[in-house]
């Protein structure tokens, strides 16, 4: 399971999971998460370049463009008890600098990078390997 946990590096390094792309690419990383009641969450993403963050198909944070390192917050979401999906859009555009941090918070706990045990089914694709790069 990959943890969205990069900080900022060098682009020469590439990304976890897909170390040869290393400018002008993009990934989507998708899992699903059990809301144990019903509460409220909120995520947010600190990427360069860009980033989409969807809950249950939902945008709830849009940090898209080409920047350097950069904070987008949603608003405070109600989610009911039972499985959720989160979604990541991520890309990387010119060689530069290459970051990725998903976040999330409840009204009962602190940001914290969400922990890798608390997503199942996780995948991690190459943009291009699902189709629907450019
Ligand atoms: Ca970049």
């Amino acid at each position: 399971m990959l943890l969205l946990h990069v900080p900022k590096r060098e682009w020469t390094t590439g990304f976890p999971g897909v170390p040869s792309l290393t400018s002008y690419f993009g990934i989507r990383f998708y899992a699903y998460f059990k809301v144990e009641a019903d509460g409220s969450y909120q995520f947010k993403t600190i990427s360069d370049d860009g980033s989409k963050l969807f809950i249950d198909s939902d945008l709830v944070v849009n940090n898209d463009g080409t920047h350097a390192p950069q904070i987008v917050e949603s608003t405070m979401l109600v989610l009911k008890a039972g499985i959720h999906k989160i979604a990541v859009d991520w890309f990387q555009g010119p060689p530069k600098h290459i970051a990725l941090q998903v976040m999330w918070k409840s009204s009962s706990t602190n940001w914290e990078i969400i922990p890798v045990g608390k997503l199942q089914h996780g995948k991690l694709c190459n943009i291009p390997e699902i189709g629907v790069f450019n």
